[in-house]
C-alpha cells in the first residue's frame, strides 16, 4: 500500500474517534440538561431539517436536470418517426409521474414539520376509512391504464407491418460484432444456413450460394440508409442473444438465434444533418449491442450512414456482391444467372427462408 492510502485510512479513523466523541459528549449534555428538554430540542431540529432536506432536495433536482439534460438523449430530437412517438409517450409519463412526485414529496416533508410533536396537540385516531382506500387505488390504476393503453397504441404503430417500398437490410450479431446485408438488385436477401457460415471461405453470414438471389447480395462494413425512407431491418444473430440498440431512434429489438426478427423505422435527419444539429463534426449514428452478450459486449459497435437517396446510390453503386468474393471462378460463369427477372420482395420476415434457391452448383462447377 502507498503513503497516501495508510494517510486516507488514519484520517477515516480519526474522523471515527471525533464523531464518536462528540456524540458521547453529547449524551452527557442532555443528562445534565435533562431528558425532557433535549427531546423538545431534538424534535424542532428533526422537524426543521425535514423543510431543509424538502427545499435543497428540490434545488439538487432542478440542478442536477439542467447540468445533465444536454448529455442526455431527450436533449436530441429524435432521429426517427418512431422515436418522436416514443418521446411523446416518454413525457406524458414524466409529466403524469412528475406532478405526483412534487405533490407527494412536498406534502410529506412539510407534514413532519407543520404536525412535529407538540404537548399541545393530541393525534387524532383515525384507523379505518374504506372510501378514502378506493380512492388511493382506483386513481392510480386509472392514470397507469391511461398510460399502459398509450403505450399498446404507439407499439402496435411500430411494430405493424413496414409501408411498401420500404428498403430492407440485414443484420446479423455475433461475439463481438454486426454484419450488414443488403438484397442487391432483385431486393430478395438470398438463403442463410448456419452450418454453411465459414469465414475463411469468406461466407460469414453462411448464403447458400446455390440460391440465385444470393448471387447479387451486398455485405458491406456499415449499413447506410436513405433519409426520409422507411427501411425494414431482419435481424439474426450467429451465436448468443444480441439486440439491435439504435438509440438515437429511441428503437432497439433482440436478435435471436435461429429466430429472425424484424423492426421498421424512417430516419427523420441525415447524419451530415445530425452533425450540425449536435454541434459534433464526428457524429455517427450508433448500433450498440444492448443485450450483455459476453467479455466483447462492450466493443460491439455499429455505424449508420443516413444520406440522401443520390448520395446512397452512389455508395451501393460501389459495393460488390459476396458472391463474387467468395466464388472468383464461379461468379464468371454464372454471370448470366443474376440477369434473370427479378423476383418480388414479399416483404414477409421468413421470405428468403421459404423462397426456392434456384441451382447454380453446377455452373460454379465448371
Ligand atoms: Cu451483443
Amino acid at each position: 500500500m502507498t503513503a497516501s492510502g495508510y494517510l486516507i485510512i488514519a484520517i477515516l479513523a480519526l474522523l471515527f474517534v471525533v464523531i464518536f466523541q462528540i456524540a458521547k459528549a453529547s449524551e452527557y449534555v442532555s443528562v445534565l440538561k435533562g431528558e425532557k428538554k433535549t427531546f423538545e430540542q431534538n424534535n424542532r431540529i428533526n422537524a426543521f431539517l425535514m423543510v431543509v432536506f424538502l427545499v435543497v432536495g428540490l434545488a439538487a433536482a432542478w440542478w442536477c436536470n439542467d447540468l445533465l439534460y444536454k448529455k442526455t438523449l431527450l436533449g436530441l430530437p429524435s432521429a426517427s418517426e418512431h422515436g418522436e412517438k416514443i418521446d411523446t409517450m416518454l413525457w406524458i409519463t414524466l409529466i403524469i409521474t412528475g406532478i405526483v412526485f412534487f405533490i407527494t414529496q412536498i406534502l410529506l416533508f412539510w407534514f413532519a414539520y407543520r404536525y412535529q410533536a407538540s404537548e399541545k396537540r393530541t393525534a387524532y385516531y383515525y384507523p379505518h376509512n374504506n372510501f378514502l382506500e378506493v380512492i388511493w387505488t382506483a386513481v392510480p390504476a386509472l392514470a397507469l391504464t391511461v398510460l399502459v393503453g398509450f403505450g399498446l397504441y404507439y407499439w402496435f404503430k411500430i411494430t405493424g407491418e413496414a409501408p411498401k417500398g420500404a428498403m430492407e437490410v440485414e443484420i446479423t450479431g455475433h461475439q463481438f460484432g454486426w454484419e450488414y446485408r443488403y438484397p442487391g438488385k432483385d431486393s430478395v436477401l438470398g438463403r442463410v444456413n448456419y452450418k454453411l457460415i465459414d469465414a475463411a471461405k469468406s461466407n460469414p453470414l453462411g448464403q447458400d450460394w446455390t440460391d440465385v438471389a444470393n448471387q447479387d447480395d451486398l455485405h458491406p462494413s456499415e449499413m447506410h440508409l436513405v433519409v426520409k425512407r422507411p427501411v425494414r431491418l431482419v435481424i439474426r444473430a450467429q451465436d448468443v442473444i444480441h439486440d439491435v440498440g439504435l438509440p438515437h431512434f429511441r428503437l432497439k429489438m433482440d436478435a435471436v438465434p435461429g429466430i429472425p426478427t424484424t423492426m421498421w423505422f424512417t430516419p427523420q435527419f441525415t447524419t451530415a444533418e445530425m452533425r450540425e444539429k449536435t454541434g459534433n463534426p464526428n457524429f455517427v449514428y450508433e448500433i450498440s449491442c444492448d443485450q450483455m452478450c459476453g467479455k466483447g459486449h462492450y466493443s460491439m459497435k455499429g455505424t449508420i450512414i443516413v444520406e440522401t437517396q443520390a448520395e446512397y446510390d452512389k455508395w451501393i453503386a460501389g459495393q460488390k456482391p459476396q458472391y463474387v468474393t467468395a466464388n472468383p471462378n464461379g461468379a464468371a460463369a454464372a454471370g448470366s444467372a443474376s440477369t434473370q427477372p427479378a423476383t418480388e420482395n414479399t416483404n414477409k420476415a421468413d421470405a428468403n427462408q421459404k423462397q426456392e434457391g434456384k441451382p447454380v452448383a453446377q455452373a460454379l462447377k465448371k
